[in-house]
């Protein structure tokens, strides 16, 4: 057995050198941490269902034009997904009013706002990801302005899509969070793809008839029953079978190694959209 190189080892993630260049691999674990991991937990079963919800919802967004890093599933645990340069910022999209809005700027809980409303959070575990504006990006060069009217643009997109998907199985899309990553052509040319993971880890869900809470703020304010509502979004999008792939507190290997490979076809196929950027300069050999 060759050992993999770690790339990168994240809170929910382990991140592997991939078997092409320009390939890594992601791992999905089954830690579970809120509030700048100061709470810790492990939740059997949280990375499969991620792991497979996120394969298939990026999957889904490609169909509409949005490029994404992943390629496909490799395993229970991992997807193949194009290696990029992620831009240090985290966009948070809201559609209804919950989690730090609500403290930040005393709304309350469910309000729906009148439009969708983007936020951008500095990534840095140390600085505890703190809330920035368009101009902290672009002063500081984390994006420049061309790469992020397409940021937003995406976002918005995403947003509608997801919106419209979750409400088609009973599920509110309340609000989520987008990380992106450039790559570069063979001509230098630079691409935008979406990144990282989309699931019930960074997104929150509420069910339509209930209200009952189906994502990670379970974990967040010790509501239990967190792998049961991950099960509940996976089996409704139709990804798992009914009753779910675990068994007395673990996964039934046998189940789980049975689902169905997600590969995003498109991926491959399509030309990546270049965004309005001009070719980086070459040094100049004249003195
Ligand atoms: N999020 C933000 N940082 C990490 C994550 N996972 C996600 C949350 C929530 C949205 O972004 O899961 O769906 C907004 O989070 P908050 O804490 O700003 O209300
Ligand atoms: N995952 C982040 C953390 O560990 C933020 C969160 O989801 O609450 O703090």
């Amino acid at each position: 057995m060759t050992k993999r190189k770690v790339i990168h080892e994240g809170k929910a993630k382990i991140i592997y050198e991939g078997p092409e260049p320009g390939t890594l691999i992601q791992y999905f674990k089954d830690d579970a941490t809120a509030f700048n991991a100061e709470k810790k937990a492990i939740i059997a079963g949280k990375g499969v269902l991620n792991n497979r919800i996120s394969a298939h919802l990026m999957t889904r967004l490609e169909t509409i034009g949005i490029p994404t890093h992943f390629l496909k599933s490799l395993n229970m645990r991992e997807q193949l997904v194009r290696g990029v340069d992620i831009i240090p910022v985290e966009v948070v999209v809201r559609n209804v009013a919950a989690g730090s809005i609500c403290k930040r700027l005393g709304i309350k809980e469910g309000t729906i706002l009148p439009q969708p409303l983007v936020e951008y959070y500095y990534k840095d575990d140390k600085l505890g990801d703190p809330m920035i504006s368009e101009h902290h990006i672009v002063t500081f060069g984390w994006a420049d302005i061309y790469e992020l009217e397409e940021i937003v643009s995406m976002s918005y997109r995403i947003n509608d899509y997801l919106n419209g998907m979750f409400a088609g199985i009973g599920l509110r899309l309340v609000d989520f969070k987008l990380e992106f990553g450039r790559l570069w052509g063979e001509y230098g040319e630079l691409y935008l793809l979406l990144a990282d993971e989309i699931s019930p880890d960074n997104c929150r869900l509420w069910d339509v008839e209930t209200g009952e809470k189906m994502d990670k703020d379970r974990f967040r304010q010790d509501l239990g029953g967190l792998v049961e509502a991950y099960q509940q979004v996976a089996e409704r999008l139709g990804l798992i079978p009914k009753g779910g792939i675990m068994e007395g507190g673990s996964i039934n290997e046998q189940v789980a190694a049975g689902l169905g490979e997600i590969e995003n076809e498109l991926a491959r196929e399509r030309r990546l959209r270049s965004i309005n950027k001009p070719k980086p300069q070459k040094p100049s050999s004249k003195g």
